[in-house]
This record gives C-alpha cells, sequence and structure tokens, in this order.
C-alpha cells in the first residue's frame, strides 16, 4: 500500500519521523519500525564508546578486564555484540549477516527480516580519531516462518533491500537511512541522548567536483581507471579520500563527488563487499538521485554468491559515476 509521503520537519525525533512514515512501508505492522528503532539504539551505545576510545590505553589495554570484570574488546568487535545483541533481542531479525562473523546467524526465530551489517567500518581509523561507521542492509525473508533460514533468505540481490542505511561517527554522529521513499538524514544530539531529523530528503548533486580513491595503488589500476583519475586532474577535480568507507560517501553525497574503489591487479574484485557495504551505499546513493555501479552493472542487480564476496564500486553523483563507466 503506497500513500504520500508526510513531510515533517527539521528536528523532529527519529522515533516520530518513523512512526509517522510506517504507512509507506509495503507490509506494515511495525517490526520493521522497530527494527529502525533497535539500530538506532545500538548505534547510540557504540558511539558512546567509540567516544572513549582514547581512553581505552589509560584505562586498560586491550586483553585486559574493565571494572565490571569484563573483557576489554576492540572496538570493531564490541561494536559487533551491541548490535547483534539489538538485533537478535527485539525478535524482528532472522537472521543476521555480519563482517565480523565467517557464516550467518540463524536467530532461530519468527522474524521476518534478514539483516547485513558492518559493525564498524573503516576501524583502521579509530586509533586516529578519524570518523567510522555502520552499515546496514535489512532484506524481507523468503522462507516460511518455522521453515529453517536458507541460501534464498541471504543471497538477496541489493535490489530486494526494504531498508539501508550507514551511522557515521563524525564531527557530529549521524543516521542516514532509507526506505525506499527517499532519504532521511538524523543528527544525533548528545545531551538529549536522541536523533533529530537534519538533512530531510537528501538530494546529491547530479555532478560534483571531488573523487575519493585511494590513489597510491594507482599502479595497479585498469588503463580505463587511470584514464579517468587523468581526467579528474585536468578537470582540476579536487581529491578527497579519508579511507573511511561512510565518511567518503557521506561528504560527496552532501557535496556532489564520487566514491571509487577498482579492481587492482592483486584484487580483480577490488576490496570492498557487496552484502554489507555497497548494497546499502547503492540503494541511499539511487533513492538520492545518483548512481552506484561496478563499472559494468548496476550494483543492487548482482546475484550475491556468497556472504563477504568483493566488488569494484563506484558510487556517488550521477554523471560522474556514468563518465567513469564509460572510460
Ligand atoms: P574495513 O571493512 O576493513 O574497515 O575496510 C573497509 C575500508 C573502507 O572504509 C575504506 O573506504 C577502505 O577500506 C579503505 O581501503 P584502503 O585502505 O585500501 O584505501
Ligand atoms: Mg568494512
Amino acid at each position: 500500500m503506497e500513500t504520500s509521503r508526510i513531510a515533517l520537519p527539521i528536528g523532529t525525533a527519529l522515533d516520530r519521523f518513523i512512526k509517522n512514515n510506517q504507512d509507506q512501508f509495503q507490509y506494515t505492522t511495525g517490526e520493521l519500525s522497530q527494527l529502525l528503532r533497535d539500530i538506532a539504539l545500538a548505534s547510540k551505545v557504540v558511539n558512546r564508546e567509540i567516544n572513549k576510545a582514547g581512553l581505552i590505553d589509560i584505562m586498560g589495554a586491550i586483553g585486559s578486564q574493565n571494572s565490571g570484570g569484563e573483557q576489554q574488546q576492540k572496538l570493531d568487535v564490541l561494536a559487533n555484540i551491541r548490535f547483534t545483541r539489538a538485533l537478535s533481542k527485539g525478535g524482528e531479525v532472522c537472521a543476521l549477516i555480519s563482517e565480523e562473523t565467517e557464516s550467518y546467524v540463524d536467530l532461530n526465530n519468527e522474524g521476518k527480516y534478514v539483516i547485513a551489517i558492518d559493525p564498524l567500518d573503516g576501524s583502521s581509523n579509530i586509533d586516529v580519531n578519524v570518523s567510522i561507521g555502520t552499515i546496514f542492509s535489512i532484506y524481507r525473508r523468503k522462507s516460511k516462518i518455522g521453515q529453517p533460514i536458507s541460501e534464498q533468505d541471504i543471497l538477496q540481490k541489493g535490489e530486494e533491500q526494504v531498508a539501508a542505511g550507514y551511522i557515521l561517527y563524525g564531527s557530529s554522529t549521524m543516521l542516514v537511512y532509507t526506505t525506499g521513499h527517499g532519504v532521511n538524514g538524523f543528527t544525533h544530539e548528545p545531551s538529549l541522548g536522541e536523533y533529530f531529523l537534519s538533512h530531510p530528503d537528501m538530494i546529491i548533486p547530479q555532478d560534483g567536483k571531488i573523487y575519493s580513491i585511494n590513489e597510491g595503488l594507482s599502479n595497479s589500476f585498469s588503463p580505463g581507471i587511470k584514464k579517468y583519475l587523468q581526467y579528474c586532474k585536468d578537470q582540476n577535480y579536487t581529491a578527497r579520500y579519508i579511507g573511511s568507507l561512510i565518511a567518503d560517501f557521506h561528504r560527496n553525497l552532501l557535496k556532489g563527488g564520487i566514491y571509487l574503489y577498482p579492481a587492482t591487479s592483486k584484487d580483480s574484485n577490488g576490496k570492498l563487499r557487496l552484502m554489507y557495504e555497497c548494497n546499502a551505499l547503492a540503494f541511499i546513493v539511487e533513492q538520492a538521485g545518483g548512481k552506484g555501479t561496478n563499472g559494468k552493472e548496476r550494483i543492487l542487480a548482482i546475484q550475491p554468491t556468497s556472504l563477504h564476496q568483493r566488488t569494484p564500486f563506484y558510487v556517488g553523483s550521477w554523471n560522474m559515476v556514468d563518465k567513469v563507466e564509460n572510460f
């Protein structure tokens, strides 16, 4: 059942926003709404841990115990624990795919949704106080409730996502998500501990002047990509690369730009993972009017064959991604 979008003002609390837009979901029963709330809550816990990251060495190094007797964890492991806990307790998710675990987790419940998540992406940036992110994709379960989870539940194409989003732990913490009805961004207000709508109906500029790529690898790029990089320089584009996918993606979403992680001579599929890194961003960018491709095909149309499969990734402003495909 499609209904027209309800416009809510900047400053609307996330909870209210989710509730007001619940009718947009085709199978609305409130479970997807609850799932989004669970993710938001877990992200607040992770955000709190990230903000203390610099104190870890003072409060006890990895491998030691904290005052509560819990083992201190690396933040990416900790984020995985926090999100897994929130998602499994909620009961809306029946299976979980995570960058942190080799195979998927069957939660053995009646949940209607499958989630793929990178709990903390760009974690090599934690130690140097640079922005990092969480990325998630949500799908409908395909098997009947009561039946065991099967491959058709897990290996779904990106175009079957019902919702996707990311959390950017940056100079402020933001949650950006789509349920296929545009993209909205929420900023976390720390003193209230709540997300508020700050970026309604996000649209990526059709064109941009920023290109984001690890150019240190350029000797191992294909001739086409090398030519495209030369083209960027000839156009006097600006190079911006943090090495933290969400931070690079978010900047380009707001300002117009392209993020590239091509195949290299070492990795013919590049570095990034289709199921919990690229699909979510491709869905968001399309909803914002941009484009996400592997150079040959729309990211969302790729049939995954394994959980952790990699893909070359070009994502951002429509005209820029179009251009790189021509190269
Ligand atoms: P991770 O999942 O191990 O954190 O790696 C993903 C990260 C992305 O955030 C980032 O865009 C990319 O790897 C950077 O890779 P590189 O260091 O090769 O430029
Ligand atoms: Mg990652």
